[in-house]
């Protein structure tokens, strides 16, 4: 069981620790910060906040930029001085923003002078915007401030320290509240147990910090056993593949689509500094894996995560992965699968996630709330399969379920079918309302450059690979799925004739 003291402020733990000269951070640009620079630099910004701005502990603080260590010396001293981060993503719009801001009533915001126009476009009313990386002598980092450590407010282990926000595929953003405590304890469980970092490990992947996955992949992890992170502005699968050559990168955070898309490229680039490489966001298809393995000898860590409940929850170490399945609860964590009314399943039967753990979901003000969490326990929203031993096994998105002439169909099924086909890339499968049958399938399919649109002989294949009422009744071509700023496919947006 996770114990920490009633009094805990996760900045000031996260980093105590490492020599000052250690290596916390890497750019492909500039110099690496150490431990050192870090600490001096937080120290600092803290006392910019906590003077010059008028930050006090309790006041929501909105960051947005790209990822860089700037962003995330922010970020701690926002914690460190006791205040909550809201970090966004860069992608978001105007009015995007101004409803976040809205929701969760934040009155001032660091933004990296590059991301400040959008920001400035919203016209959120009362919120002093405060820009980084610029040259005026207004810049936040170069204010005036005190060159002595900065003392971490005293916070409790559980006041709150930073509000991200989902809005899942598709409605209006909810922000979910995160304790000092549950930074710590999202290390402490997946972390420690699962992915089992080294002092030596150089971490990097492509989630933006503004996406929990990302925080978690990127800062908190490699932070908490004093490794070091390679922080990519621009971290698409082009980007990705000679940073990790160049900086000898070793723990990887990216999605199923990523990967996908790397193999492809593998041949040109030295990928053997790799020893861990996790994929969340989506489920993991075993063909990926599988090619993932044979390419790279090395076996992906699939894991599923909330930002409600901050990171991974379920998922497998090493020796433990089976392909195909998410895994088992991450120790510190429980899972069961319940039917509609919450009673528990037997093993082999599908119905709805729900997981209890050291974090919990706390959306701001949202009445979401009650439909998240029931009866003690976070219903995710997926539906799984517990298999005999304890392996869960993903079906789909609940609301991702076709039900056509009787038949439950799960659209993840058959787009791992489709992903089986060599020419095919990315694939998303939907149900369309249909008169007859309720609903039929239809897919969307991304094929691999020069690779012929030829609808029925990828019909033929599925029709190999699956019981016939799976194949889709129509397949339609696309050059891209339609996607979120954090990489999550919008089937709602494939299901258009659902919203007329
Ligand atoms: O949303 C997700 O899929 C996720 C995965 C891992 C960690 C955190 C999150 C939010």
């Amino acid at each position: 069981e996770l114990r920490y003291p009633d009094r805990v402020n996760c900045a000031a733990e996260l980093l105590t620790g490492p020599d000052a000269d250690s290596p916390v951070f890497h750019t492909p640009a500039g110099p690496s910060w150490t431990y050192g620079d870090l600490r001096a630099r937080v120290d600092r910004l803290a006392h910019v906040l906590s003077g010059d701005l008028g930050v006090v502990p309790g006041n929501r603080v909105l960051l947005r930029g790209p990822t860089t260590p700037w962003l995330v010396a922010c970020w701690l001293a926002v914690l460190k001085a006791g205040a909550v981060a809201v970090t966004v993503l860069a992608q978001q719009r105007p009015h995007e923003l101004a409803t976040m801001c809205g929701i969760a009533d934040i009155g001032q915001a660091l933004c990296d002078i590059r991301a400040v126009d959008d920001l400035a476009k919203a016209e959120i009313p009362g919120l002093r915007i405060t820009t980084y990386g610029g040259d005026s002598p207004d810049d936040l980092l170069r204010r005036p401030a005190p060159d002595t450590p900065y003392p971490a407010v005293d916070t409790a282990a559980d006041d709150v320290a930073l509000i991200a926000f989902t809005s899942g595929t598709t409605g209006r953003p909810k922000g979910c509240m995160h304790f000092h405590r549950d930074v710590l304890a999202i290390a402490d469980t997946f972390s420690k147990h699962v992915l089992r970092p080294r002092r030596d490990d150089v971490f990097a992947g492509s989630p933006p910090l503004g996406f929990t996955f990302g925080l978690g992949g990127l800062v908190i992890f490699p932070m908490r056993v004093g490794a070091s992170s390679l922080l990519l502005e621009q971290a698409g699968p082009k980007q990705l593949l000679p940073a990790i050559a160049a900086h000898r990168v070793s723990v990887l955070f990216t999605a199923p689509t990523a990967y996908r898309a790397m193999l492809g490229e593998l041949d040109a680039h030295d990928v053997s500094s790799l020893r861990r490489c996790v994929s969340a966001g989506e489920n993991l298809p075993a063909a990926t894996w599988q090619a993932w393995r044979e390419r790279t000898g090395l076996r992906i860590i699939n894991g599923i995560g909330a930002t409600e409940l901050l990171h991974i929850f379920i998922s497998a170490a090493d020796e433990d992965i089976r392909p195909g399945t998410t895994g088992k609860p991450v120790p510190g964590w429980h899972a069961r699968v319940q039917d509609a009314g919450g009673t528990p399943l037997p093993d082999g039967e599908s119905g709805l996630l729900a997981v209890q753990g050291p974090v919990g979901c706390r959306y701001l003000a949202d009445p979401r709330q009650r439909e998240y969490v029931r009866g003690g326990w976070n219903v995710t929203g997926d539906t799984y399969v517990r298999e005999s031993d304890g392996y869960l096994r993903f079906v789909a998105r609940a609301d991702d379920m076709i039900i056509s002439a009787g038949y439950n169909i799960a659209g993840p099924e058959v787009e791992d079918a489709l992903l089986r086909h060599p020419d095919v890339v990315e694939a998303a499968v939907v149900g369309r309302p249909d008169e007859a049958r309720g609903q039929v399938v239809v897919a969307y399919a991304v094929l691999k450059e020069g690779a012929e649109r030829d609808a029925e002989a990828l019909r033929a294949f599925v029709k190999s690979e699956l019981a016939p009422y799976k194949c889709p009744r129509e397949i339609v071509f696309l050059e891209a799925l339609p996607r979120t700023a954090t990489g999550k496919l919008q089937r709602f947006r494939l299901r258009i004739e659902d919203h007329p």
